[in-house]
C-alpha cells in the first residue's frame, strides 16, 4: 500500500493549518473523503439529480439505479445480501430503528437488556430509553482496566431474561476490538440476538456480518470514508421481515387506504420519505474505493502504525495510556499529568495537529478510568509515521507550557 499516492486522493489533506501541513489524527470523529467520493456526489447533483422508485422518467431511472447500486456495492463489502442492507442517517439511526422496531415490541417489564461498560452513548441511551418505557432493566457487562470485557462474567449477565444483547465492535474511546464471532456464540447458545455497533470497526477491519454471526450491523458512512448524513443497518431478512415499520410515509408502502396500509418489504419499509439519494451513493464509491485498495492492506498498515504511535506518546513522561488492550484499533486515548487534555488540543493545533479532546461521548468510560476526558488520535489509511514526530513535538510544548 503506497500511503503517498493514496493520500493525493484526498483533497482536505493537502491544506495547511496555522502554517503547518494538516496532521489528521481524528478519524475515529470522521475521515477525510477521497476524489471519487467526491465526484460521485457532484456528478449525482450535476446530472442524475432526481427522486428514487417513484419516476419513469431517464434521470429517476438512473438515480435508482445509482441508489440501488450503491446498496448492492455496500452488501457485497460486508458479505451480505442488498435486501438486508437498510439506509439510515448513521449508527446512531441504525440502532434506534432496532431498539424502537425490533426490541419494544417485545420488551416487558422483567426483562433485561445487556450491554457493555465501553459503548458509546448512541449504543446505551436507545436501550435505556426502551427499558424506561416498557419496565426492562438495562445490564452492564464489565470491562478490565486494560478496556478488555471480562467474558466470564458477560457470559453469567445472559440470562432467560435477556432480550437482546448490544455492543461495539471497536470502542471510539479506547480502541478495543471485541471478540465479537464468540461472544455471539455465547448470547446465541442461549437464544439471545446480538446487535454490533460497527461505526468504528468498518473502515480498520475486513468485516463480514455473516462470518461474524450476528443479528444487526450498524455503521456510519461518514466514518468510512463516505458522506455525513447516510450510514447503513444491516439486519438478518428473518428478523427484518417481522418487524414493522418505525417511521410512516411515502415509499415504504405497498398500497395506501385510510382502513389500511400494506407496507413494502424489507429494506424500503425502513426507508420512509426521500431518502439520502445522493449519500448513499457516496457511500457505494467510498466501500468501492477502499475494496480497491484492500482491506487487509489497510488493517496492516494501521496496525503498524498504532503500535509506532502508542510506543512515542507513551515513552513522553507523565502520560497515562487510557485503553490498553490486547487487541487494538486506530484509537490511541491518553491523559497527561498536570494538563487538561483541552489545553493539549489547543496546542496541538497550533502545531497542525488535528485530535480529538473530551468524552468522546462515551461519559461512562471516562467515569470508569476516573477522568473527565482524554486526548484522542484516532489514524486512518492516509496517515503515516512522519506525523507521530509533529504530535509527539507539540505534546511535550504543551507539557512545558502549562505543567
Ligand atoms: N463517534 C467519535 O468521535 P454517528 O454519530 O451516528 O455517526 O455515530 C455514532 C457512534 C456510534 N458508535 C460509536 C462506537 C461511535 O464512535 C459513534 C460516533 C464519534 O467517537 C462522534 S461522537
Amino acid at each position: 500500500m503506497n500511503v503517498a499516492e493514496l493520500r493525493a486522493d484526498f483533497p482536505a489533506l493537502q491544506q495547511k493549518v496555522h502554517g503547518r501541513p494538516l496532521v489528521y489524527l481524528d478519524n475515529a470523529a470522521t475521515t477525510h473523503k477521497p476524489k471519487v467520493v467526491l465526484d460521485a456526489l457532484d456528478k449525482f447533483y450535476r446530472e442524475d439529480n432526481s427522486n428514487v422508485h417513484r419516476g419513469v422518467h431517464t434521470l429517476s431511472q438512473r438515480a435508482t439505479e445509482s441508489y440501488e447500486g450503491a446498496r448492492a456495492k455496500i452488501a457485497q463489502f460486508l458479505g451480505a445480501e442488498a435486501n438486508e442492507i437498510v439506509f439510515v442517517r448513521g449508527a446512531t439511526e441504525g440502532i434506534n430503528l432496532v431498539a424502537n422496531a425490533f426490541l419494544r415490541p417485545q420488551l416487558h417489564k422483567g426483562d433485561e437488556v445487556l450491554i457493555t461498560a465501553m459503548e458509546h452513548h448512541a449504543n446505551i441511551v436507545p436501550w435505556q430509553l426502551a427499558c424506561e418505557a416498557t419496565g426492562a432493566k438495562l445490564r452492564v457487562a464489565p470491562m478490565s482496566q486494560t478496556g478488555e470485557l471480562l467474558l466470564d462474567e458477560l457470559e453469567t449477565l445472559l440470562t432467560p431474561r435477556t432480550k437482546l444483547l448490544a455492543l461495539t465492535h471497536v470502542s471510539n474511546a479506547l480502541g478495543t476490538v471485541n471478540p465479537i464471532a464468540q461472544i455471539t456464540e455465547m448470547a446465541h447458545a442461549r437464544g439471545i440476538p446480538v446487535l454490533v455497533d460497527g461505526a468504528q470497526a468498518v473502515q480498520h477491519l475486513s468485516v463480514n456480518v455473516c462470518e461474524l454471526g450476528v443479528d444487526f450491523y450498524a455503521l456510519s458512512g461518514h466514518k468510512l470514508y463516505g458522506p455525513t448524513g447516510i450510514g447503513v443497518l444491516w439486519g438478518r431478512s428473518a428478523h427484518l421481515e417481522g418487524m414493522a415499520p418505525w417511521q410512516g410515509g411515502g415509499d415504504m408502502i405497498r398500497s395506501v387506504t385510510f382502513e389500511k396500509t400494506e407496507f413494502a418489504p424489507p429494506p424500503l419499509r425502513f426507508e420512509a420519505g426521500t431518502p439520502n439519494i445522493a449519500g448513499a451513493i457516496g457511500l457505494g464509491a467510498a466501500v468501492e474505493y477502499l475494496a480497491g485498495i484492500g482491506l487487509d492492506a489497510i488493517v496492516a498498515h494501521e496496525r503498524e502504525l498504532l503500535t509506532a504511535a502508542t510506543d512515542a506518546v507513551a515513552a513522553i513522561e507523565g502520560v497515562r495510556l487510557i485503553g490498553t488492550a490486547d487487541a487494538k484499533a486506530s484509537v490511541l486515548s491518553f491523559v497527561v499529568e498536570g494538563v487538561h487534555p483541552h489545553d493539549i488540543g489547543t496546542v496541538l493545533d497550533r502545531y497542525g495537529v488535528a485530535v480529538r479532546t473530551g468524552h468522546h461521548c462515551a461519559q461512562p468510560v471516562m467515569a470508569f478510568y476516573g477522568v473527565p476526558a482524554t486526548v484522542r488520535a484516532s489514524f486512518g489509511l492516509y496517515n503515516y509515521h512522519a506525523e507521530i514526530v509533529p504530535l509527539c513535538k507539540a505534546l511535550r510544548e504543551a507539557q512545558e507550557l502549562f505543567a
